[in-house]
């Protein structure tokens, strides 16, 4: 996939840098303000999703939808109340033309000011989805240039072109990790993963989250996933999805992070200190030591192989193996933290790169245990799932609502409940409805200052998450908008003006602080990234480089020198990756493949070959089973009315009315709308 929209301000930006000056700044800022005082997800809305723009600054009054391709009004409506935004010290008002639902390509007008140019389309956020995912092929260490299957070359790079480097398999123990049966210096290696960000070294706590929230994409939303295609290397071979094919490259890396012998996990793999700015991954060569084995890094570790057991054990034809070794890491990581609870980072003084520090590990123990748990059904690791650790929105630092979200996922497959815990992430959900209900931008995310920390957008990211939960949970749709809104932030509807993705919409990111795309020589970022966003402390370590506004929500700057706020990382694309997968799949009525209670009759239910009748029924059910089935019938308010095994499903106790069927295989779990009738 080639994405090549540059934005007229960035051609102006190179063409300011070229020197051409006056003429420049002209056009700069007449499109700057021309399109400055409408927010809007510069991509797109769904077609029958909502749709909110948001005015900046205006006086009462009504704003017309204008139909680009013919330039005519299509819709008006009311502008809504002003309100103030803290974060940004903005007047807002909201735009709704959620009631408009014909495709095509659009933007928002109030008296002469207009937004940019935006779509309305059915599957709007499939490209931003391919294009999330694929940043991560774009950042893969260790390609080979040896071989032509491994090169990121035109067939799969498009214009972003690049030899490889880093191949890892020569990594030091570093004297901070050191062990009777590994010395210092002892070599191993180490290949693959995903670079981190703008830098080039892996740290195993960041791809943690990052690797359980694309794998989770994909539990959840397999159905969507199966048939994305991404143009990667793997795409050409058959064999699994795209999704598993990118998360298998992280898996094993991460495998070769466990040191054999005692189940602990290093934390980083990294060089001394940063890599200049200007160099390409083929450039270096600079030793890589295997740092500190941690707590933090072994649970992290163990949480996501066990994820990744379940999932790869459908697998075994294209990877033989791998889920088995999966789980046994996942196992010996586990009887490792628990021997060795609360060894957290310490940063050895020869070492200058990323910390990824903590205070407390408690609750990447109860992550690796709620996976542990729903992996092997043991009840040993349930009881560790013990209460007392708050659902917060997730991050690398804090993992335990990942560890909820699972087990709220995997709800009616579990022996011990935990609805406490289910309870907890609704609680949190229905904070940030209530955010999104009083916010100036009609957005759950951006009510707290602490959410305009360091990585911001991954935060707003992981809040969509939370909310897709709420929504797979209830069906509630204010849940699925509040979702959304988190999207539409990420893609313009937002203080800076900014999509925030590279390579998406008018005026995106155009000079992340990714050492790849600053030093590539191409004039456009490598696409798909997701940089860190509004940044309410931006480093002082930047200098006076990006001279950052007043207000959080816009301390922001598109330069590559501002590390603190234009930086892409693994961490802050994964939830874009969840996300985009969930509003695609929900758009197209897939409905959540773990989640077995699924309330409603007036959705498409995900298509399928299961063959069931007479269908409405009225004694009994007759289903075609080609392998072994569970077979569950739902009430539409989601209560579980029959559970059996067999092809003859006796429904005579069961009033009129209409119910949900679903057929669950080790493979597959299919769903159909029933109508009992007498
Ligand atoms: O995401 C990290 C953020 O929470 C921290 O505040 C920040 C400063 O320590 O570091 C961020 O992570 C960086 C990591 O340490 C090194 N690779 C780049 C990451 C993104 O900036």
């Amino acid at each position: 996939m080639r994405v090549n929209n540059m934005s007229v301000r960035s051609r102006v930006l190179k063409k300011f840098v070229k020197g051409d000056f006056l003429f420049s700044m002209l056009i700069f800022l007449s499109v700057g303000i021309a399109n400055a005082q409408i927010r809007v997800n510069q991509v797109g809305y769904y077609t029958h999703g909502e749709k909110i723009g948001v005015g900046i600054s205006m006086g009462a009054g009504s704003f017309e939808l204008i139909d680009v391709s013919n330039g005519t009004s299509v819709f008006t409506g009311t502008l809504g109340a002003a309100r103030t935004w803290p974060q940004s010290g903005e007047s807002a008002r909201v735009l709704d033309f959620s009631s408009f639902q014909t495709p095509g390509s659009y933007k928002l007008k109030v008296g002469g000011t207009e937004s940019f140019v935006f779509k309305i389309k059915d599957d709007i956020m499939n490209p931003v989805l391919k294009g999330v995912l694929r940043s991560y092929f774009y950042n893969r260490a260790s390609t080979s240039n040896k071989t032509g299957k491994m090169l990121l070359n035109a067939t799969v790079a498009g214009d972003w072109v690049r030899q490889g480097g880093h191949p890892d398999n020569q990594v030091l123990v570093h004297s901070s990790a050191a062990s009777a049966a590994r010395p210092e210096g002892t070599v191993i290696s180490c290949p693959r993963g995903w670079y981190d960000a703008g830098d080039y070294n892996k740290y195993v706590v960041n791809s943690g989250i990052t690797t359980y929230s694309i794998l989770a994409a994909y539990e959840n939303y397999h159905q969507l996933f199966d048939t994305l295609n991404t143009n990667i290397w793997e795409s050409f071979s058959g064999g699994v999805p795209d999704i598993l094919d990118e998360a298998v490259w992280n898996l094993r890396w991460l495998l070769t992070m466990q040191d054999p012998n005692d189940g602990g996990v290093y934390h980083k793999l990294t060089t001394k200190n940063f890599s200049g700015d200007n160099n390409m991954p083929s450039g270096l060569n600079d030793t890589r030591y295997v740092v500190q084995k941690t707590s933090t890094a072994t649970y992290d570790l163990a949480a996501v192989m066990a994820q990744a057991y379940r999932i790869f054990q459908h697998h075994e034809a294209t990877f033989p193996g791998l889920a088995d070794s999966c789980l046994q890491a996942a196992k010996a990581a586990w009887v490792w933290g628990n021997a060795n609870h609360s060894i957290l980072y310490s940063q050895p003084n020869d070492i200058t790169t990323g910390a990824y520090g903590d205070w407390r590990a408690d609750d990447e123990r109860l992550w690796a245990a709620a996976e542990l748990y729903i992996s092997t059904g043991n009840e040993n690791y349930a009881s560790s799932i013990t209460t007392g650790l708050n659902a917060d929105i997730p991050g690398w630092q804090n993992v335990t609502t990942l560890g909820y979200l699972s087990l709220m996922a995997y709800e009616t497959q579990l022996s011990t409940s935990f609805s406490w815990a289910i309870d907890l992430v609704m609680d949190q959900a229905d904070n940030y409805i209530n955010a999104y209900n009083s916010s100036a931008y009609k957005m759950a995310f951006g009510s707290n200052n602490w959410e305009f920390s360091w990585g911001s957008n991954a935060i707003d990211g992981n809040v969509g998450m939370v909310l897709m939960a709420a929504y797979e949970h209830t069906r509630d749709t204010t849940y699925f908008n509040a979702a959304m809104s988190c999207m539409d932030y990420v893609l313009g509807r937002n203080a800076t003006n900014y999509s925030m993705i590279t390579g998406f919409g008018t005026q995106s990111t155009k000079f992340p602080h990714h050492r790849i795309s600053h030093a590539d020589g191409i004039t456009e970022p490598v696409p798909g990234l997701v940089v860190g966003g509004p940044n309410r402390s931006p480093s002082s370590g930047e200098g006076n480089c990006a001279n950052y506004g007043a207000f959080n929500a816009s301390k922001y700057r598109d330069v590559y020198c501002s590390f603190s706020t234009n930086e892409n990382a693994i961490n802050y694309i994964a939830p874009f990756v969840y996300l985009a997968g969930a509003l695609e799949a929900n758009h197209h009525g897939i409905i959540s493949n773990r989640k077995e209670i699924i309330g409603v009759e007036d959705k498409v239910l995900n298509e399928g070959s299961i063959i069931f009748y007479p269908n409405p029924a009225n004694h009994q059910i007759n289903i075609e089973l080609e392998e072994p089935s569970i077979i569950t019938v739902y009430s539409i308010s989601g209560n579980k009315v029959y559970v059996g095994d067999q092809s003859v499903v006796d429904v005579s106790n069961l009033p009129e009315g209409v119910y949900v069927l679903s057929v669950k295989s080790e493979e597959n779990v299919q769903t159909r709308k029933l109508l009992i009738r007498r």
